[in-house]
């Protein structure tokens, strides 16, 4: 696998920008749906999106991740004209915004009118199983692809949480996924992978994903993942989503240090916050110090 260098710097190519993986970046959630499990209906006005996108990037959201559709257990799918009619008003609305624009969408049809309005990125949550024509759209806008692990769809997912070896399985996954995407001519430095927290996954599962995602950022590609008020968060926890702040960012906190490049949360302020300590503390290790000194 080529290494996404450019020069001495990781990067991450999307729609023409170089972002640069040398700190974990956080990507801010914008769910403009009337049902997501956590912020289902918040953001469905067009006025109240925007303020919150905007919101996020003062917070230091490096990316904003927008959904139309809620992938949350059990849920069903929404057309393409449902799902365009949600987020059309809102991308109109951010053509200007300073970050890239993340879809969170498996449809094509979807993601092609996202990137004419200036999105960057396409979040594909199916790892391109539902809709395989996301990877030469990608391939010809140069667009950001990230790569999701999920076990069958959001109806049937959490049937068979059940793996000899989670990790060995998701990281097969991807791979597959991965080579599907270059083979529609998408360049490596264009493809994220994430091992799709919640998607399939038991609570120990998803312990194990974390604690071992070194395994997955050595495929080479830059690494995705959303632990943010997760149901294994609630279940250890015995908290509601609205509770699930201080999981989130331990979660990301050690995700970060497995090697994962993007966080996708919801509270962005207290996770970019905690990333700039633990950077700050990474910094002052006297190897480090040697190393910049
Ligand atoms: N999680 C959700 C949605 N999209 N995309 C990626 N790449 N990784 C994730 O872990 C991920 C994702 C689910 O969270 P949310 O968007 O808050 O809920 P809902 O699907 O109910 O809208």
């Amino acid at each position: 696998m080529a290494p996404f260098t450019d020069g001495a710097a990781r990067v991450w190519q999307v729609a023409g920008r170089a972002m640069e993986l040398d700190r974990p970046l956080v990507a801010g959630v914008l769910n403009v749906t009337p049902d997501s499990f956590s912020d289902g209906g918040r953001f469905v006005a067009r006025d109240d999106a925007v303020r919150r996108a905007h919101e996020m990037v003062e917070e230091g959201a490096a990316i904003i991740d927008i959904g139309a559709e809620s992938s949350r257990p059990g849920s069903d799918p929404v057309s393409v004209d449902e799902e365009w009619s949600r987020l059309e008003p809102v991308l109109r609305e951010l053509t200007d915004l300073s970050v890239p624009l993340s879809i969170d969408t498996t449809k094509a049809d979807v993601a092609a009118r996202a990137l004419d309005l200036g999105a960057a990125i396409i979040n594909d949550i199916s790892a391109l199983e539902a809709d395989p024509g996301i990877a030469p759209l990608a391939a010809e806008h140069g667009a950001g692809l990230v790569l999701m692990h999920m076990r069958g769809t959001p109806r049937t997912m959490q049937e068979n949480t059940a793996y000899d070896d989670v990790v060995r399985d998701v990281c097969g996954s991807l791979e597959s996924a991965r080579a599907r995407a270059l083979d529609a001519g998408c360049s490596a430095d264009q493809i994220a992978l994430d091992p799709g927290l919640g998607f399939g996954k038991s609570v120990e599962g998803n312990l194990e994903l974390i604690a071992r995602l070194d395994e997955l950022a050595d495929l080479g590609s830059p690494v995705w993942i959303g632990p943010s008020r997760k149901s294994f968060l609630g279940e250890l926890l015995d908290a509601e989503p609205s509770e699930r702040l201080h999981g989130t960012i331990a979660a990301g906190l050690v995700a970060a240090d497995h090697g994962a490049d993007v966080l996708r949360v919801h509270d962005v302020r207290p996770m970019v916050e905690a990333l700039r300590v633990q950077g700050a503390i990474e910094a002052a290790r006297p190897s480090s110090m040697e190393v910049a000194g």
